[in-house]
């Protein structure tokens, strides 16, 4: 008789971190449901939580390593492909020197503990300035904007929404009733919006489109793809002009304040209104009610970092928080106090730098020594010293999801080698020469170290292992050890050894300006009681934490044996004031007008006095989707056609498209057809199509992703339009010309 037993994990494929209930049958997962014990999600999980089961069945996930051979592609054993990888790898950088090999990362790296904690460790070992950021698809305006202002590596001076006090929530560019939050880690994202009103407190939405989260707020306002900085510059200017600014908690911590005043005295609502799209009188009624409310929290997402205009709208948001004496204050954006503190393993010193260096092809500046992805195909195609001809693929698809991928896959084709962390045969990993997959979610334990560094409440979860692996299947940290090893010469070591060496390196960053001065790092190791892996790791983060043992010094303190213990986490409360003890710039002050978005009002200038494009495109996010890895889920793609052009219908009968026909949509770099759905939630002259779509890319297996397709809307956007102060690429806001067109 089989028995059947529960695990309890976070789910991981948002950032929400609900925790699940996972049952389990011999290697089989029969069920997931909500946790209902879990402090933080309290039984909430959305219809994707579901894939994890689907995932782990998937007939189609790639259990060995591949290999592509003249006859196609062959399993190998582990050792093979670290050993062949590694000559390949070395052989070209010897040829052409580090830079030749390139890095890129995906969005799942970071539910998968073990490729967080051991990229840095790969990305030593390859010793090169080709590695690619990730951030700059999603997230590097906010991570320049907050790392300017107060002095901090990501994640930990990014300002989090205290969502469950604020009695004013404002949501510009984000849609958390879809996405459940991003840069804010709250389960039950629909719970805790719903609650703001209920409270009676009030939501607005400034969003192109009226979103999910629009609909539930009090007011939403359209606004023009690409403006948000001019809205928010506006936004600011009010305050001064109105004099409505009070700097509460940030009293006497900031300085700047009257480089921003200048900067804003162009903005007057009244010259930006007509570009936005927004009435004057409506941006400054808006900045009295989030003035004047007890409390009010700006929060940003997307649709203010993948745009012309990133890093100057993320600092809008921020300035509105800290003017109007938000920051810090419950209900106002805090930060939180992360359990295991993984910036303690980020190099110390004080302040934020970029620009050190530049690209070779581009000029992008680099950030944490990382160049933004937007310039992988120039740098893979343009002849000189540092091509890169060589990649290395860490969870991700970026043909499907970075921009200009026409021109991408073009680059991909050129390279000697790819090599592609990868659990499936999809329009990217197709292009390897190599694909290693590593287990599913289910099969590995986890700790949030990232995640929870943004949470609405601080909290500790380990996740528990659903089921194993298959014998011998190395976990993702295994195989960059593993490689890296071999990298450096240690071909033959013991991974146990290998992994003493990744621990000191990590504990001795740990230990550098730690709050227990006393505590070495022999006796550190000495007393860390998990063996090996990243485990060990989180145990030295919590142990040194804020809420730690110490490693004896306190010990009541937490140790990883106590947050096992808990399987549905502890809630360790509501995010506390920090301000003082977060602020890390030369001048011990929040820079209110770093130098970089000064000098960026410039380019904001020229495209307020220039002529706006007819037609925008923009993003759109579903419930069941997470980017383009989970279509080939039969629970997650069923139903209508997902993949659809919106279009206002005022534009849809100008043009002469219909409900149900195909649009053919243009830009600078590619062209697609795609159903069309006409919808007045767009505000004119916007369309919206979803990303991650286009699975019927020859060399796939993805037998159920093939039969729902849909188009790849990375087809349109363009790699030469990017957020210059950062490097981000624009994704949201791509000029486009829409025709009728028959067929598919
Ligand atoms: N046009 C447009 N483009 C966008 C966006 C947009 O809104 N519009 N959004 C952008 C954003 S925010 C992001 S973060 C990126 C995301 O883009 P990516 O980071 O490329 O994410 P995915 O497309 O989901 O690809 C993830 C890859 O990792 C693999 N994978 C997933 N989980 C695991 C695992 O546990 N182990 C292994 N070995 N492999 C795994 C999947 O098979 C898949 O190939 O897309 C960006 N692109
Ligand atoms: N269901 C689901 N959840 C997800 C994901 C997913 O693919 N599916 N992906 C995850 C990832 S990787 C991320 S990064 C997060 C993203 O989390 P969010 O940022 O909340 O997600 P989006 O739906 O992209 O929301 C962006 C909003 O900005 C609007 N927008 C577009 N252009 C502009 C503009 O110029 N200005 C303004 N003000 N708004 C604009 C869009 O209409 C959209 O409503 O979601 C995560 N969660
Ligand atoms: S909101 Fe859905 S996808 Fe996100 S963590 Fe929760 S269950 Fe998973
Ligand atoms: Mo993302």
């Amino acid at each position: 008789m089989s028995v059947e037993r529960t695990a309890y994990r976070s789910c991981p494929f948002c950032e929400a971190t609900c925790g699940t209930a996972i049952t389990v049958d011999g290697d089989r997962i029969t069920g997931v449901r909500g946790d209902r014990d879990d402090p933080f999600s309290r039984g909430f999980i959305c219809p994707k939580a579901y894939g994890l089961k689907e995932l782990h069945a998937d007939p189609d996930r790639l259990r060995n390593p591949m290999k592509r051979t003249p006859e196609g592609w062959r399993e190998i054993e582990w050792k093979t492909a670290y050993d062949e990888i590694a000559a390949r790898l070395q052989e070209i950088r010897q040829a052409h020197g580090n830079d030749s090999v390139g890095m890129y990362t995906g969005n799942p790296v970071v539910h998968d503990l073990g490729a967080l904690l051991y990229r840095p460790v790969f990305q030593r070992a390859l010793d090169s300035r080709s590695m690619f950021n990730s951030s700059a698809i999603d997230t590097l305006p906010k991570i320049v904007q907050t790392g300017l202002m107060f002095g901090r590596q990501f994640p930990t001076g990014v300002p989090v929404p205290d969502i469950d006090r604020t009695d004013f929530l404002l949501v510009v560019g984000a849609n958390p009733m879809v996405s459940h939050g991003s840069l804010m880690t709250m389960p039950d994202a629909p719970g805790r919006l719903k609650a703001i009103g209920a409270r009676g407190g009030k939501l607005v939405v400034i969003d192109p489109r009226r979103s999910e989260t629009a609909k539930l707020a009090d007011e939403h306002f359209f606004l023009r793809p690409g403006t948000d900085a001019l809205l928010l510059l506006a936004m600011v200017h009010t305050l001064f002009d109105e004099s409505l600014f009070d700097l509460g908690a940030a009293t006497g911590l900031v300085t700047g304040f009257r480089e921003v005043e200048s900067a804003a005295r162009d903005y007057a609502p009244e010259r930006v209104a007509e570009r936005c799209g927004i009435d004057a009188d409506a941006i400054r009624r808006l900045t009295r009610e989030f003035a004047s409310s007890p409390s009010a929290a700006c929060y940003g997402r997307l649709g203010t970092c993948v745009q012309e205009f990133g890093t100057l709208a993320s600092w809008g948001c921020d300035l509105l928080n800290i003017l109007t004496g938000n920051l810090d204050r419950p209900g106002g954006v805090m930060f939180t106090t992360p359990a295991a503190p993984v910036d303690a393993a980020l190099p110390k010193g004080v302040g934020f730098e970029i620009g050190r260096w530049f690209s070779r092809v581009g000029k992008h500046p680099e950030v944490g020594g990382l160049i933004p992805s937007s310039a992988m195909a120039e740098e893979i195609l343009t002849p000189g010293d540092g091509q890169v001809r060589a990649m290395f693929l860490l969870m991700t698809n970026p043909l499907r999801s970075a921009a200009n991928s026409t021109q991408l896959e073009a680059a991909f084709a050129k390279l000697d080698l790819l090599v592609a962390v990868d659990f499936y045969l999809n329009e990217t990993t197709s292009h390897a020469d190599y694909i290693l997959p590593t287990p599913t979610a289910a099969e590995h334990e986890h700790y949030d170290v990232g995640l929870y560094c943004l949470s609405v409440r601080n909290v500790a979860k380990w996740s528990q292992t659903a089921v194993e692996p298959a014998p011998g299947a190395p976990h993702t940290w295994e195989i960059l050890a593993n490689l890296g090893a071999r990298m450096m010469g240690l071909a033959d070591v013991p991974l146990q050894y290998i992994d003493d060496l990744v621990l000191r390196q990590y504990v001795e960053a740990a230990l550098e300006d730690c709050r227990w001065e006393d505590l070495h790092s022999e006796e550190a190791i000495g007393k860390l009681e998990s063996q090996i892996g990243p485990e060990r790791i989180v145990e030295l983060l919590l142990r040194i934490g804020p809420y730690g043992d110490g490693f004896g010094r306190n010990p009541d303190g937490l140790t990883l044996a106590k947050v096992k213990a808990e399987p549905h986490g502890i809630d360790l409360g509501p995010l506390r004031p920090r301000l003082r003890e977060v602020i890390n710039t030369a001048s011990g002050r929040v820079e209110l007008a770093p130098a970089l978005m000064l000098g960026d009002l410039e380019r904001l200038e020229r495209r307020l006095s220039s002529d706006p494009a007819p037609m925008l495109l923009i993003g759109r996010r579903d419930l069941r989707s997470t980017n383009s890895f989970t279509h080939n889920l039969p629970a997650l793609v069923k139903g209508p056609q997902r993949c659809t052009l919106h279009i206002h219908s005022g534009d849809a009968d100008r043009i002469g498209v219909t409900a149900g026909g195909n649009a053919r949509v243009t830009s600078r770099v590619g062209s697609v057809v795609v159903p069309v759905e006409i919808t007045d939630d767009l505000m004119p002259g916007v369309v919206s199509l979803p990303h991650g779509w286009g699975h019927d890319a020859d060399g796939s297996r993805l037998q159920t992703a093939g039969k729902h397709a849909g188009v790849n809307a990375n087809i349109l956007t363009d790699d030469r339009a990017y957020d210059t102060a950062s490097g981000t690429a624009v994704l949201f806001g791509t000029p486009v010309d829409v025709t009728p067109a028959s067929s598919g």
